[in-house]
């Protein structure tokens, strides 16, 4: 019987060029893109990798990141920055932007995705001669309905390979066609390798290394049976054979301080070597552990072995970002880590220079919230604020805790599921810091306690004075509870539409 699943970090000791100290991490246990950044996908091109993600419901979607060295990445900015290219749907939670490729192919870059808002259109494709944008409109390949699409070139011919599946009938099959990009017109569709027989076979990726096209899949589903597993051909439509080591990569049954392992794509590095870049979940807190930040990215190295992909994934070691922030929205522009669910920041939110940031809409619950991806275990928000405003901690638009001052009254108010609460008052006359803090349960895991992942503090300070309002069990904001496939998110929206941030500071803790 497991009864806590606990965090290990495996520390080593480095200096920098100038000699000081920094400690790296091992990037088995510690992501290179922390939060809600899932199903990554990653090309080489030059001297510079890049690894774009899913973003469901959010906007701008698909973040894209560059890297020279596979363990420090920065965003340089969203692939779907314009509503033409990702429809808005009815703005339902874990729609949008589902996995993806990201290839660069001829001198261009190629990403083609699934757009969950507009699933009967087919498999969405665009392509930029720049990553950072802008990226074309779209071409949408109508008869390959499904999920996952993969794009791999054998000379002239791009071959599509895809997950046929339906959202209310449940999974189908791996498929193939020969796509023409510029039509996105497909010939005929065929069977590729299925997996092993676990569930939910998807997330395929095709290439071609040495003699043999390799076929990698998931399987076992994005929860704690997540694996890799591969299968190789002479031919990039098959028949594969199963490679006698799958799956290649998971850690269900590990007390693995990272779960979920799967969903891998491969990149060749600039020595020739290979490496793998996966999704994973730092599940924590009593059985059966509650992730909270979504499905993250991690990093492995790859080996070959007879012929065979094998992850290492201790090759590895990064220097932690350190995600804090301070915005005082006068920059003119919004920072890349601002995407607002349904909605688009433009409709949401209005800057200027000595306001800050306004609101041009009442928020509801879902859409017109301006938000940032949490992307550590534990941290504290702090926004300095006026008139009405709403801070929040969101996990999709059922499940949210939040202080949100209305009419001179700041209150803690939550939604679990169906159920809405408001507990915890205070008056506020002019501005006020509205923090929101995720620190240790105050509990023991089960059996000794019955500890959540973390626990949430709501408090207001008014003229100086700081005022608790609410400390609430972290683990119905986490996936286990709400289901889906998104992390938290810090929100800020006005419920009345008439209200000011004048700056939000964001800063992990311990
Ligand atoms: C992704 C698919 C999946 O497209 O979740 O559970 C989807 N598996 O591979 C959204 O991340």
């Amino acid at each position: 019987m497991e009864l806590n699943i606990m965090s290990r970090s495996v520390a080593e000791r480095g200096t920098t060029p100038t000699g000081a100290r920094i400690e790296s991490v091992s990037a088995a246990e510690n992501p290179i893109i922390a939060g809600m950044y899932p199903d990554p996908t990653i090309c080489r091109a030059g001297e510079y990798y890049y690894l774009a993600t899913s973003s469901f419901e959010y906007f701008p979607g698909a973040p894209i990141f560059r890297s020279k060295d596979l363990t420090n990445w920065s965003q340089i900015g969203h692939i779907l920055t314009r509503r033409s290219q990702f429809s808005v749907g009815d703005r339902g939670p874990s729609k949008g932007i589902y996995g993806s490729t990201l290839r660069h192919h001829d001198g261009r870059f190629w990403f083609v995705t699934t757009n969950a808002n507009d699933y009967e259109a087919g498999q969405l494709l665009v392509s930029a001669a720049d990553p950072s944008g802008p990226w074309s409109e779209p071409v949408m390949i109508p008869n390959a309905i499904g999920i996952d699409p993969d794009i791999a070139w054998d000379g002239e011919t791009c071959y599509l390979t895809w997950k046929r599946l339906s959202f209310t009938d449940g999974d189908l099959e791996l498929v193939q066609a020969v796509v023409d990009l510029e039509s996105g017109e497909i010939g005929p569709t065929y069977q590729v390798w299925q997996g092993t027989g676990m569930t939910a076979a998807e997330g395929p990726h095709l290439y071609r290394v040495g003699g043999y096209w390799y076929l990698m899949l998931a399987e076992g589903g994005t929860e704690r049976g997540h694996t890799v597993t591969v299968a190789r051909s002479q031919h990039p439509y098959g028949p594969f054979e199963a490679c006698p080591q799958n799956p290649i990569l998971t850690h269900r049954s590990l007390g693995h301080s990272v779960q979920n392992a799967g969903h891998a794509d491969l990149v060749q590095t600039h020595d020739g070597g290979w490496a793998a870049v996966y999704l994973g979940v730092r599940a924590r807190g009593s059985i059966p552990g509650f992730h909270v930040l979504g499905r993250e990215t991690f990093l492995s190295g790859i080996s070959w072995v007879d012929g065979w992909p094998v992850f290492d994934e201790h090759r590895y070691h990064l220097v932690p970002d350190d995600h804090g922030f301070v915005d005082d929205f006068t920059a003119g522009r919004l920072d890349l880590r601002w995407v607002v669910p349904g909605g688009q920041p433009t409709d949401a939110v209005a800057l200027s220079a000595d306001l800050g940031l306004s609101f041009t809409s009442s928020w509801r619950s879902g859409a017109d919230l301006l938000c940032a991806r949490v992307r550590d275990l534990r941290w504290e928000s702090e926004a300095l604020v006026e008139g009405d405003v709403a801070h929040v901690l969101r996990l999709d638009d059922r499940h949210w805790y939040g202080v949100v001052i209305r009419d001179g009254i700041a209150r803690a108010e939550m939604r679990i599921g169906d159920l809405s609460q408001s507990i915890g008052s205070v008056e506020v006359d002019g501005g006020a810091i509205i923090r929101i803090e995720a620190v240790s349960p105050a509990t023991l895991n089960v059996p000794l306690g019955h500890a959540g992942p973390d626990d949430i503090i709501l408090s207001v300070e008014v003229g100086s004075i700081h005022h608790e309002l609410a400390r609430l069990d972290g683990r119905y904001l986490s996936s286990e509870v709400a289901s889906g496939f998104t992390g938290r998110v810090l929100g800020f929206g006005s419920p009345s539409g008439h209200g000011v941030v004048r700056s939000v500071r964001y800063k992990p803790a311990g």
